[in-house]
């Protein structure tokens, strides 16, 4: 094989041994610990520039929702003040392209699809088996957020995410959250923590990473924004959204409000 043969793969297995028990075991622990898990440099530099030089030119047909939201993603409750924590909204202005118009080809899905990695995946979130979105836009989503656009204080609905930062920018697009701000199994909503975070009285941790890092996420119960890019480099990031139960669809409306159109 020549050189101009060689082909990288997109996931770096030799420096995170996905399939070894051990090392599963180690990653689990730092999520159940942190409630966030770093995988750096999982996708190679040279996998990276490919995706990029492919998505980036794609942010001109990108959906800008430029809409405000609750924290829960949620419409508002009539019955409850306009300033209780129910209801007050944030503002979140990035773009996306959905599965849809991710290329057949492209390395994000033989990563999504990559066997090992769902065999990780399972391993450290204690699930049986993870499956795609039943529809066609959730799977795979690329972020954009050029200079100004950011994405507001939430709670996720999926129990987990994961993400792969694509490009990083100059400042700004800062990964800020407060663990455990609510307890979802037990129905609790966090009120008085999301009230204290809204106003800025609150600490928030910060995650660090980098592009080709994977982070794996428990975004369901803790509260996390990211912070308005600063500068010319647009940050670009990728969701890959699973499921632990098969046949999972986002309802028609959910579509609307997230992609701006249905399926
Ligand atoms: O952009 C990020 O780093 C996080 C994305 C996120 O929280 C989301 O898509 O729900
Ligand atoms: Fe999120």
């Amino acid at each position: 094989m020549g050189r101009g043969d060689l082909v990288t793969a997109p996931l770096d297995t030799a420096r995170h041994p996905l399939t070894d028990s051990a090392y599963q075991a180690a990653c689990r622990e730092r999520l159940d610990n942190d409630g966030a898990l770093v995988l750096a440099g999982l996708v190679p530099a040279p996998v990276i520039d490919e995706i990029v030089a492919e998505a980036a030119p794609r942010i001109d047909e990108a959906f800008f929702a430029d809409s405000t939201h609750n924290v829960y993603l949620t419409d508002s409750d009539p019955t409850l003040a306009d300033d209780h924590a129910f209801n007050r909204q944030v503002v979140s202005s990035k773009g996306l392209i959905a599965d849809d118009q991710v290329p057949s080809d492209s390395p994000l899905r033989t990563i999504y699809a990559d066997s090992g990695l769902r065999r990780f995946l399972c391993a450290v979130l204690s699930i049986e088996a993870i499956h795609a979105y039943n529809d066609p836009l959730s799977s795979i989503n690329v972020h954009f957020a050029p200079r100004g656009r950011e994405l507001g204080w939430h709670f996720d609905n999926s129990s987990f995410a994961v993400t792969l930062l694509l490009q990083a920018p100059q400042a700004g697009g800062i990964f800020e959250y407060v663990p455990a701000a609510r307890a979802s199994g037990r129905g609790e909503q966090g009120y008085e923590t999301v009230d204290a975070v809204l106003d800025g009285l609150h600490p928030v941790e910060i995650l660090t990473f980098a592009s080709g890092d994977l982070v794996l996420f428990r975004g369901c119960d803790a509260l996390h924004r990211v912070t308005p890019t600063i500068g010319d480099i647009t940050r670009m990031l990728v969701v890959f959204a699973f499921n632990d139960e098969p046949g999972v669809r986002l309802s028609d409306s959910a579509l609307a409000t997230f992609y701006g159109r249905d399926a």
